[in-house]
């Protein structure tokens, strides 16, 4: 039998299985993959089950997985964990205001998704609220420069569900990672999809998660028929995880494609002679913020090699 994992609590998992949910366990040898991770299970994977005659189900395989995204360890860096798999769609939710979601986080974290191959998509909530000049510009800015590198951004209201039936349709279908800062409305979107849902919202939910020591665990649930949601309560941890500083352009798909126009093929776009993406910023063929960002990642990463290899 094929069954799909929802949860994990301890050594018991949640498993889907056609449209019942059944508690399961690892059977007794069970042999770790490669990966040096914690966890042999994660949400999101395909496994298959087995009934005993005691009527327990029994995990007794895991299916290869199409992506996943994995955490380090803050204590060991060799230690990783697997928050889930099996992503087809990364939405990130942002706002303009109350609070302001930074450019920086949205290109770290996109950055994030490309290294994991989970394609993105941007929601940009709360455009119920009346903008100043200044956001107003902002807006204009995320919905010019992010359709135009590759990814698609839509507006709407969880609150008066302007625009709420287009998410609908591009959650059909797919397992989807829903991301955001606390407070952008990810569980108010969620609860107005499904009316039935219950998501705890707002303020008290809110500064419950600050105060609490972060155990990440995510969880997958089915809002729509055949249409999965991925809830994971840490987005710091979905970061970028021991890359290179000449990995990163990789990850930025408009500096990537200049990038094979640069004198050197080592290029890291910074002060090198003949460089094609530093040429491509001048000319506003790669946005500004795009490139400012990307240099913040490298610098980041350099900074934290230096003091490791120290
Ligand atoms: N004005 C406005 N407020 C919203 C909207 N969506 C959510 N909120 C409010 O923002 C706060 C945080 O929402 P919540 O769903 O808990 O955010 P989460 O932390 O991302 O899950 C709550 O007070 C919501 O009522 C919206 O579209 N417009
Ligand atoms: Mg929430
Ligand atoms: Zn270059």
């Amino acid at each position: 039998m094929k069954g799909r994992i929802l949860q994990t609590t301890g050594s018991w998992y949640q498993v889907l299985l056609d449209d019942k949910i059944v508690p399961a366990r690892l059977k007794g040898k069970f042999k770790l993959e490669e990966l040096d991770t914690t966890n042999p299970i994660a949400v999101g994977d395909f496994v298959t089950l087995e009934k005993t005659e005691g009527g327990e189900f029994i995990i007794n395989e895991i299916h290869n997985r199409n992506n996943y995204i994995i955490r380090q360890s803050p204590r060991n860096k060799h230690q990783r964990h697997i928050i889930a798999s099996n992503i087809d769609l990364a939405l990130l939710i942002v706002t303009i205001a109350q609070p302001r979601t930074s450019l920086g986080f949205i290109d770290r974290f996109i950055a994030a998704a490309e290294s994991f191959h989970i394609p993105v998509k941007i929601v940009i909530n709360k455009i119920d609220l009346t903008l100043s000049n200044k956001e107003k510009e902002i807006f204009d800015y995320l919905t010019l420069i992010y359709p135009q590198i590759g990814y698609e951004v839509f507006s709407g209201s969880a609150i008066n569900m302007n625009g709420i039936n287009d998410l609908n349709s591009i959650l059909e279908n797919k397992t989807t990672l829903v991301a955001g800062h606390s407070g952008v409305g990810k569980s108010t979107l969620l609860n107005s999809i499904n009316k039935e849902l219950n998501l705890k919202t707002g303020k008290i939910s809110e500064k419950w998660g600050k105060g609490m020591h972060t155990t990440t665990f995510a969880t997958m649930f089915e809002i729509l028929p055949n249409s999965f949601i991925i809830d994971t309560p840490g987005i710091k941890e979905f970061m970028l995880l021991q890359v290179e500083p000449e990995e990163v352009s990789g990850y930025f798909k408009d500096i990537k494609e200049f990038s094979e126009d640069c004198q050197f093929n080592n290029c890291l776009h910074q002060n090198e002679p003949n460089c094609a993406v530093k040429k491509a910023v001048e000319n506003t063929q790669i946005a500004a913020t795009r490139y400012e960002n990307y240099l913040h990642i490298i610098q980041n990463i350099k900074d934290i090699n230096y003091w490791e290899r120290k």
